[in-house]
């Protein structure tokens, strides 16, 4: 079946990515369902914040929540879905950090969330495709700070134990550990989503994704936008530098700046899952997908985002327990064997997202910039002005 023929629902419509890749598959023709609690709106609320950019009413997909079974199940046999694109997650590290209350709120939404989504798949569409939104941080530097990520779910090893004289080589799933329980969260999904394929015959791709940033995608125009988060909490790193530089205050590095990620810019998102969309796995098999473009460390992209803007950087105390300086190779091959070429490179996108965001200056909110969430137990909020 041509993509173009697929029925796609997106869980998590109306956020970051859920409601760009409505407007892109839409700009080709492609049928799509959106779905969502909202939830997204109402944290950012919560803090204090909302998106920097206007978006439209909620009214833009249907308001259904994941961890209804009742009607994520109606939803499911309305929208007769060929592809669920599941991006219906709690996506912060530090709000997954911030109390007792948020770690378990972003455990119950993501893994009861995603198991409601396996079950119903299982009930209603057992041959759609599930595009999962997975993330780098699942492969956390406290194992690959020597060896490259894999883009592979399980790994053969071998066990040398000193009780038998033998060695032995083992296939097993491929080692995983988190630095948030948000990411840790992403790492049961996986489990479960794999265990759903085996068992039941589902298809899966877990898109492994690095740290996207943006402020729009080529098919949208002023009326169909999506949010932009830069708090602390929802914003990411690069687009929280972009807004503190455009508002004039110095960029937030935690720490020596030394961590290094994958990053990508959301405009090869949509194109990457085109691609995955084109590329379905056979039924029962669970596929593993990484993506990044470029690979860089805090400090490298402070200094970018500083030569466009003139801005100063400044150094803050890490509020993560992460590492500071380390290896960090992610493989990246399927979805350039698959045709994903020409990326958006970050030096050519940070100019165009400055002028983009510089008409929103005057709605920036310099008490939501300032970290808030602290991984050790003693540290409380820092409010870098009022
Ligand atoms: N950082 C700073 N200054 C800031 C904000 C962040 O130095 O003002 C640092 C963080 O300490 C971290 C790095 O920048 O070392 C990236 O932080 P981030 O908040 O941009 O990204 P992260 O928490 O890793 O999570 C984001 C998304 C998440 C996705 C993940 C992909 O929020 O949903 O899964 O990127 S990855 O990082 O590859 O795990």
């Amino acid at each position: 079946m041509s993509i173009k023929d697929k029925r796609v629902l997106i869980a998590g419509g109306d956020g970051y990515l859920g409601w760009a890749l409505t407007v892109y598959l839409r700009s080709k023709g492609i049928e799509c369902f959106g779905i969502d609690n909202f939830s997204r709106r109402s944290h950012v609320n919560t803090i204090g914040s909302d998106s920097l950019v206007p978006i439209g009413p909620q009214a833009r997909v249907t308001g259904t929540d994941v961890l209804h079974r009742v009607n994520l199940e109606s939803a499911f046999r309305h929208a007769d879905p060929d592809v669920i694109v599941h991006f219906a997650e709690q996506p912060s590290a530090p709000f997954s950090m911030k109390s007792s209350v948020h770690a378990v709120s972003t455990q119950h939404n993501n893994l009861a969330g995603t198991m409601n989504i396996l079950w119903t798949m299982r009930d209603v569409c057992p041959e759609a495709h599930l595009i999962k939104l997975g993330t780098m941080g699942e492969y956390s530097d406290w194992i690959y700070d020597k060896t490259p990520i894999p883009e592979h779910h399980t790994m053969s090893v071998m066990r040398m134990d000193p009780h038998i004289t033998e060695n032995h080589f083992m296939e097993i799933p491929t080692p995983r550990a988190a630095g948030s329980f948000y990411h840790w969260s992403k790492i049961f999904d996986s489990n479960n989503i794999e265990f759903a394929c085996k068992i039941w015959g589902l298809r899966a791709t877990d898109i492994n994704q690095g740290v996207v940033y943006g402020s729009r995608i080529e098919a949208m125009d002023e009326n169909n936008r999506t949010r932009f988060d830069y708090d602390s909490y929802f914003g990411t790193v690069v687009n929280r530098f972009i807004v503190q530089s455009i508002i004039d205050t110095p960029l937030t590095v935690y720490g020596k700046g030394g961590q290094t990620r994958g990053y990508l810019n959301i405009n090869d998102v949509m194109r990457a899952i085109e691609l995955v969309m084109e590329n379905p796995p056979n039924p029962g098999q669970f596929e593993i997908v990484n993506h990044r473009t470029e690979v860089f460390c805090v400090s490298e992209i402070a200094t970018m985002v500083s030569e466009v803007t003139g801005c100063d950087v400044m150094s803050l105390e890490n509020p993560r327990i992460e590492k500071e300086e380390h290896f960090y190779n992610p493989e990246y091959r399927k979805l350039k064997e698959w045709g994903l070429k020409d990326p958006k490179l970050m030096k050519d996108v940070l100019p165009d997202m400055v002028e983009d965001l510089r008409q929103f200056k005057d709605k920036v909110r310099l008490d939501v910039i300032g970290p808030d969430s602290f991984w050790r137990k003693e540290k409380e909020g820092v409010t870098l002005g009022t």
